[in-house]
């Protein structure tokens, strides 16, 4: 059997050559070793992306290459999903997610959706690119408890702040917690707009929705 570092090396490889095959192979060889699924796929596969924007920089890789690189990682978290451990919760509750209009980075929302779902939420998935007003329809018709965006251009940003201006312009904004993430997005900057938190990775999300469900059912009562 491989070592965790022929394993972890072979991963990070697989998806830097945008290998789909040879990364969903290094997956399976990660699971049959017993390494941790979602420490592979966000330190090791995050490692991974790290080179590729390096090389997107430095003019070696264009957006093709990228794709594939992304398309490879999401090959092997495909693999690993089944296997990532959350903290159930005893507080079944629902999530809007979803990637702010005009951004299609949807790794890392991804990552969110498998983790709170095996947390035990019920997690609606807008996808991404997702037209503002839909985050706000879908929380009216759900009586959601959190909404979660992810962005990941400094362009998209702006986005989420329009949406909890949406929410309030609603007459809403207190019947919903709203969480947002994404390689750009800092915890200043999401609680100068208004956001009630931001996990820094999708393990983080899960106790962090959980308080603010908590949260919002003591404040709020019944939608
Ligand atoms: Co592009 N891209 N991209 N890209 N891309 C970035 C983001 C960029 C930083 C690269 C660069 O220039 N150095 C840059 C943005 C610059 C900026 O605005 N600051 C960029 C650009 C410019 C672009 C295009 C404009 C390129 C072009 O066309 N010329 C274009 C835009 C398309 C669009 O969205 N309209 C574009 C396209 C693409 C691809 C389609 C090729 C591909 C995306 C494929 C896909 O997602 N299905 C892609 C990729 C892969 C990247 C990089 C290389 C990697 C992103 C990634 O998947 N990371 C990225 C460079 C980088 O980030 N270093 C880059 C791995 C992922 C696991 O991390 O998403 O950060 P992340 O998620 C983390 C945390 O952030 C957190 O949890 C995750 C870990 O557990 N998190 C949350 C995320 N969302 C959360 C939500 C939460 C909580 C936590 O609560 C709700």
């Amino acid at each position: 059997m491989a070592t965790k570092e022929e394993i972890v090396n072979g991963f990070i490889k697989a998806i830097v050559d945008g290998d789909e095959a040879a990364s969903a192979k290094w997956a399976k060889e990660g699971v049959a070793a017993n390494l941790d699924a979602y420490e592979l796929v966000t330190k090791h596969g995050g490692d991974a992306m790290s080179i590729v924007n390096s090389k997107y920089e430095r003019k070696e890789f264009f957006v093709p290459e990228v794709l594939c690189s992304a398309n490879a990682l999401n090959a092997g978290v495909d693999v690993l999903a089944p296997h990532m451990k959350s903290d159930k919760t005893s507080e079944p509750a629902t999530v809007i997610l979803g990637v702010v209009e005009g951004d299609i980075h949807d790794i890392g929302k991804n990552l969110v959706k498998i983790m709170l779902s095996a947390a035990g939420f019920k997690v609606v998935d807008l996808g991404k690119d997702v037209p503002l007003a839909q985050f706000i329809e879908k929380t009216k018709e759900l009586k959601a408890d959190v909404i979660g965006m992810s962005a990941l251009m400094s362009t998209t940003m702006p986005s989420m702040k329009k949406v909890i201006g949406m929410l309030q312009d609603a007459g809403i904004r207190n019947k919903v917690k709203v969480i947002v993430g994404g390689g750009p997005v800092t915890k200043e900057w999401a609680l100068s707009i208004g956001a009630d938190d931001r996990p820094h990775d999708a393990s983080a999300a899960v106790g962090v929705t959980k308080d603010l469900v908590a949260k919002v059912r003591a404040e709020r009562g019944a939608w």
